[in-house]
């Protein structure tokens, strides 16, 4: 039978590339994130292209009853889970701490903890009947290294790493995998989302060098599930050439 992998934000960069790259593979889908359309184009699409069961849920992961209420009334026949994806997240602003937004700060610790938090415990209990599993988290170089005017973003992603810890550790005893993935720079809507809409400010982000791809992260996601049941990849940190880890990237012009 079909695996079955559950994305959340799947609607654009990473999680998009992740839905592809497990369809291509023989997945069946769960794709997740709050635009509706986004997610019904890209079943429509994914479904035609690899000939696989879709199943989409568009909620918010910083509502926790929302969140609960999507998995808890998954229909029978999508709660066989084999993977999950905790990829929804952000950066909102990059200011001194003294300049930064508060509700930035709220929004990027109920998306980026909590709401990775909720949809975990409410997505275990689907993992633990079947005594195996695996839960890949999405963290990032800023759990690494903090860099300046990071301060909420990189303790968001510090955190990211040590509950993967903590996951890994109390579900040893489910036979359950946790691997944190942690990339570097990569040219999504991330650095949009993060200037609020200001194309000129997130396009030179990337100035100079080549970012990741959301497809080269897919690449490395995906092969960290092709492991056998007995080996699991805990931590990973996966940079562009051009970016050593948070602070130091070589970029020309
Ligand atoms: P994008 O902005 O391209 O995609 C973010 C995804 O998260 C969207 O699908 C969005 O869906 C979803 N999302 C955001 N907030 C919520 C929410 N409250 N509820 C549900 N879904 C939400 O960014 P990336 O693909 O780059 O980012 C994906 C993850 O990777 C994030 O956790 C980010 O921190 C991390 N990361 C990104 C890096 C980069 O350089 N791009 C590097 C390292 C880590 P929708 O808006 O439809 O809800
Ligand atoms: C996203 C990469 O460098 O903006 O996590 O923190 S960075």
């Amino acid at each position: 039978m079909a695996k079955t992998v559950l994305i959340t934000g799947a609607t654009a960069g990473f999680g998009k590339a992740f839905a592809a790259k497990f369809a291509a593979n023989g997945y069946r889908l769960i794709i997740t994130g709050r635009r509706k359309d986004r997610l019904q184009a890209i079943k429509e699409q994914l479904s035609a292209a690899h000939n696989t069961e879709i199943l989409t849920l568009h909620f918010d992961v910083q509502d926790r009853n929302a969140t609960f209420k999507a998995i808890e009334t998954l229909p029978a026949a999508w709660q066989n889970i084999d993977v999950l994806i905790n990829n929804a997240g952000l950066a909102l602003g990059r200011d001194y701490v003294d300049d930064a937004n508060l509700d930035d700060w709220e929004t990027m610790i109920n998306t980026n903890l909590k709401g990775l938090m909720y949809v975990t415990k409410a997505v275990l209990p689907l993992l633990i009947k079947n005594t195996k599993g695996h839960i890949i988290n999405i963290g990032s170089t800023a759990a690494k290294e903090v860099y300046e005017k990071g301060n909420a973003y990189c303790a968001t992603k510090s955190a990211v790493e040590a509950i993967s810890k903590g996951m890994r550790i109390d579900l040893l005893r489910h036979g359950i995998k946790v691997t944190a993935i942690h990339p570097g720079a990569a040219e999504t809507e991330f650095s949009t989302v993060r200037f609020k809409g200001d194309e000129s400010q997130a396009s030179k982000v990337y100035d100079g060098f080549q970012p990741l791809s959301p497809e080269d992260v897919a690449e490395v996601v995906f092969y960290t599930t092709t492991l056998p049941q007995h080996v699991c990849i805990n931590d990973l940190v996966l940079t562009c050439t051009a970016q050593a880890n948070s602070l130091y990237f070589y970029k020309q012009g």
